[in-house]
């Protein structure tokens, strides 16, 4: 709008006076429809423009639900699916946080703890376990949330009273250098256990059936030879000497054809009892034949062994068994061979030296030491 100033040329006057201004409506309507125009345009724009915007928002917002709907279900079947694996697997599967509340467990570990799920919810490993097995395994579980995984085995008692093995798994779940909680996966390995043992005892067994006479339950021929076949090697090198006795029962076939068969396995058995209550502990004792003992004397000299020798024949020689009225007692003859300390190379020499001597000992008249080599 203009703004004009009016100078009155002759003001002088007492009268009051009306100035009238008048103006052409058409122009002071104009300047509003102006306005009117550019604001009703302005506002139809900006109407237009948040439209815009509303439906671009709302059509990113549809499409993020749909995402997060997605997502979800993505998850929820995720999460079946790993249920579906676990549940249906042997092997006992839990997770506990860092303060040692379950968060989740698979049917077998349920079914193993005899609990429902919703008593397994967050409950803590000490109510699950009890004090006694809590503290055999709070160590194992302190390591893990340390960030070391374990592996060990335990006997567990199921809630049947049963007893059972576990091999055991822990292994922490680390995110960013920091342990969340635990992993569990225990394995029943009550049968394997129980294999295992059947095993082993077969095993022994038959290690016991390989190396040792069935009669005496001395060792056997093929144990003592081994044996002695070692002792040598290692005399060779620390050169320490050793000393073997060859034993053999006088006149022994006359105790079978004279009382039989069982009181000649009577008699054996006797000898042999005899011959392990006589020689160190460190001595090898085997039955070797029939009637025929021998002895490896280990870290022994010839004469510390020659005594040994003779105190063994006095022994025996006392050594009686009782049939009927009668007391059977029998003389024994013995052969010894010895090496001051890594001589001898092979076994088979030094049994036939003591076989020699042994066969010198009959020879002489029986019950009696002969020494190979000497007279
Ligand atoms: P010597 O040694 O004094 O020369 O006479 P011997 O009678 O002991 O000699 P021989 O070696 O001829 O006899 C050994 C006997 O041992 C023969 C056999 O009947 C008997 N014999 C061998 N093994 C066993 C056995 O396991 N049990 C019994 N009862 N007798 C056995
Ligand atoms: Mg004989
Ligand atoms: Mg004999």
């Amino acid at each position: 709008m203009a703004i004009r100033t009016v100078r009155f040329t002759h003001p002088q006057t007492s009268a009051p006076f009306v100035v009238g201004v008048c103006r052409d409506p058409d122009d002071v309507y104009a300047l509003w429809r102006k306005d009117i125009v550019l604001l009703v345009g302005m506002l139809a724009a900006l109407a237009v423009f948040s439209s815009l915007v509303l439906g671009l928002f709302q059509k990113w917002q549809r499409d993020s639900d749909r995402k997060i709907a997605k997502t979800a279900a993505a998850l929820v079947e995720r999460d079946r699916f790993i249920r579906l694996i676990t549940d249906n697997v042997p092997t006992k599967i839990a997770y506990w946080d860092n303060s040692l509340h379950c968060q989740y467990a698979n049917n077998a570990y349920m079914q193993w703890f005899g609990k429902t799920a919703e008593a397994m919810e967050n409950i803590s490993v000490r109510d699950l376990l009890g004090e006694e097995a809590f503290a055999r395994s709070e160590p194992y579980m302190r390591a893990t949330l340390a960030g070391e995984p374990q592996l060990f085995e335990r006997m567990v008692l199921r809630p049947d009273g049963s007893a059972g093995y576990n091999q055991v798994r822990y292994i922490p779940n680390q995110m960013n250098g920091e342990v969340n909680g635990m992993f569990v996966l225990a394995v029943d390995v009550t049968e394997l256990k129980r294999t295992q043992a059947e095993l082993e005892q077969r095993v022994h067994e038959l290690h016991t059936q390989a190396t040792t006479d069935a009669l005496t339950g001395l060792a056997n021929r093929r144990f003592f030879m081994d044996r002695a076949a070692e002792e040598l090697a290692r005399n060779r090198r620390y050169k320490q000497p050793l000393a073997m006795l060859m034993v053999d029962v006088d006149h022994f076939k006359n105790v079978n054809d004279t009382y039989g068969h069982d009181v000649g396995d009577a008699l054996l058995r006797a000898l042999a009892v005899t011959m392990q209550e006589t020689m160190r502990t460190t001595d090898i004792v085997a039955r070797v034949g029939g009637e025929e003992f021998a002895v490896l004397l280990l870290h022994t000299d010839k004469p510390t062994a020659k005594n040994a020798a003779e105190r063994l024949r006095e022994a025996l020689g006392k050594t009686c068994i009782q049939t009927g009225n009668n007391e059977l007692c029998f003389t024994v003859s013995i052969g010894m061979a010895s090496d001051a300390g890594g001589e001898l190379t092979s076994v088979d020499e030094l049994l036939k030296r003591a076989d020699l001597a042994l066969y010198q000992a009959k020879a002489n008249g029986r019950d009696q030491v002969c020494c190979h080599g000497e007279s």
